[in-house]
């Protein structure tokens, strides 16, 4: 049975002088006047809660600010019973049993329905789960979970590469690149979250109820999900990948150095395949661009493990050469357990020494003895003290360098990928170009470029987002900022930034959001 506490009674004074409105919160007309919410900003983050406030607001319910002593339902994420109860007692609250204690579950359900839903004993969090047998269907408990557990930062979820939902996130990943071909950011990130989201589920969406409560699921990511559901596919990503603009884009984007830009001035000329491409000599093409078409197959044919694992030591062996005791790390897909990669990622550290400037000049200039097949090295840039940049997706201002190497291949066979075209033995290709990035970074800088170099690309934007509106910090692959103290907080490893952060430690194999 609902226990619904009786409206507060409001002072005479109060309502002569039009201190208070019994129809109006926050300029939204009050529906349901018998339900007073509070939501619990613990475990969930200020952002969230304020938009979940404003969104019950919006659908008539009277939500307050404050835990006042009309409230009557208490909501929360992500926190137990007891720790509801730790909180409440921190507040100075004697006796919990005047609230309806719920969980998110329970007000998304309402926002969904628009309107109060029961009190079922699902949404009811309390000491026990023997006390609600209910939860303990499988169906039931994967509801529960998706609706109090998955926060909308990546960096506070598990992402492995074990994806329960590549039908879906398959779907958004293509809805998103045509919107980045679009220059669409906002619906681009809109689709990548929330295959960002699927992906960190630990089971299969089957039905519209698994989704129920997730964040991150807007009315177009929905209707892709329900038709993939219904029909196996998506007809919108479908098309997608009919469509003429984006396949061009497609092929122009997968030559190295090639961006959005120039693959839309390609289309512009009417070019449409990377063929038609190589064959216009019309074109002035970037010495990055000759590179990317030189190499065209061996590029776009993945970077496997193996071949990853040989690289690494050819970038350390050269390394130590001129620095015996720098470190360098894969970074990137490979550290977070891919096991193939477009390219390969490095990072190069000195410990306990200043940086050498010379030292990446150095490595290539011995790799030009038959190694290297192109590269192009750019200088740092970082200003001392520099405040991290507020745009998600700048680069960064490590020296670094952008190389395309040659691997010898150990092993020549007839089903090697790399045969010539004439298919004379005697012109057998035995290496392959490979796409590899080396950044230089200094000691005290180390962990946060690993941070930022590990990825994934989704999972460096959510920390950045969740620093900057979550800690009112600035987080780049420099540093962490705090504004409030105006500091720059020190990190010696990951661990200790998410530590700064006040997050969990999120391990490299569980941050492919
Ligand atoms: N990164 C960054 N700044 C850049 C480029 C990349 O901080 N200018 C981060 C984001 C992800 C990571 O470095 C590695 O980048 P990619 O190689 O593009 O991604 P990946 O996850 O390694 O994927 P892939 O397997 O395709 O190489
Ligand atoms: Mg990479």
């Amino acid at each position: 049975m609902e226990r619904i506490r009786p409206p507060t009674i409001v002072s005479q004074r109060k309502r002569q002088k039009g201190m208070y409105s019994p129809k109006l919160s926050c300029g939204y007309e009050i529906k349901f006047i018998k339900l007073v919410i509070f939501i619990m900003q613990r475990k969930m983050g200020m952002t969230r809660r304020t938009f979940l406030m404003e969104l019950a607001r919006s659908k008539g319910f009277r939500v307050e600010s404050e835990l006042s002593d009309s409230v009557t339902h208490i909501v929360a994420e992500n926190n137990s019973y007891p720790e509801v109860l730790d909180w409440l007692k921190g507040q100075a609250v004697g006796d919990s049993s005047r609230f309806e204690i719920l969980d998110i579950s329970w007000l998304t359900a309402c926002m969904e329905m628009g309107r109060p839903v029961d009190l079922e004993m699902k949404y009811r969090l309390v000491e026990q789960a023997e006390q609600y047998p209910t939860l303990k269907t499988p169906e039931s408990e994967v509801s529960s979970f998706t609706a109090s557990k998955v926060s909308q930062y990546s960096c506070q979820r598990k992402t492995t590469l074990n994806n329960y939902n590549k039908k879906f996130t398959d779907a958004f990943e293509i809805m998103a690149e045509n919107y980045e071909f679009k220059e669409n950011e906002i619906f681009c990130l809109e689709f990548l979250r929330a295959a960002s989201v699927l992906k960190s589920l630990p089971f299969p969406v089957t039905s519209m109820k698994d989704i129920q409560g997730l964040p991150c699921m807007g009315d177009r990511v929905r209707d892709i999900i329900e038709e993939i559901i219904e029909e196996g596919e998506s007809s919108r990503a479908k098309d997608v990948l009919n469509d003429e603009r984006y396949k061009s884009f497609k092929q122009f984007t997968s030559v190295f150095g090639v961006g959005v830009k120039t693959s839309e001035k390609w289309f512009r000329m009417g070019l449409r395949t990377v063929e038609e491409v190589k064959a216009n000599k019309t074109l002035k093409l970037s010495k990055m661009q000759r590179a990317g078409f030189l190499y065209y197959e061996d590029l776009v044919s993945c970077v496997s493990k193996e071949e990853a694992d040989a690289v690494s030591l050819i970038v350390k062996n050269t390394v130590c050469t001129f620095l015996p005791d720098a470190l360098v790390t894969i970074t990137g897909g490979f550290r977070r357990g891919k096991k193939i990669g477009h390219d390969i990622d490095f990072l190069i550290t000195n410990p306990g020494q200043r940086e050498d400037d010379e030292l990446l000049h150095k490595v290539v200039n011995l790799w030009k003895k038959g190694l290297l097949l192109y590269c192009d090295i750019i200088e740092s840039t970082f200003v001392k003290e520099q405040i991290p940049s507020r745009h998600v997706d700048a680069m960064d201002h490590f020296q670094k360098c952008f190389a395309i190497l040659k691997l010898y291949q150990a092993r020549v066979d007839n089903s090697s990928y790399n045969m010539s075209k004439k298919c004379d033995m005697a012109e057998v290709k035995d290496w392959k170009a490979i796409r590899v990035d080396l950044v230089i970074t200094p000691f005290e800088q180390y962990a946060y470029a690993l941070l930022g170099w590990t990825g994934s690309r989704q999972f460096g934007r959510d920390l950045r987002r969740y620093a900057t509106h979550e800690r009112k910090m600035m987080l780049d692959n420099h540093a962490l900022y705090d504004k409030r103290k105006r500091v720059f907080l020190k990190a010696g490893s990951e661990e200790e930034i998410f530590a700064h952060l006040g997050l969990d430690y999120v391990e490299p194999w569980e941050r492919n959001a």
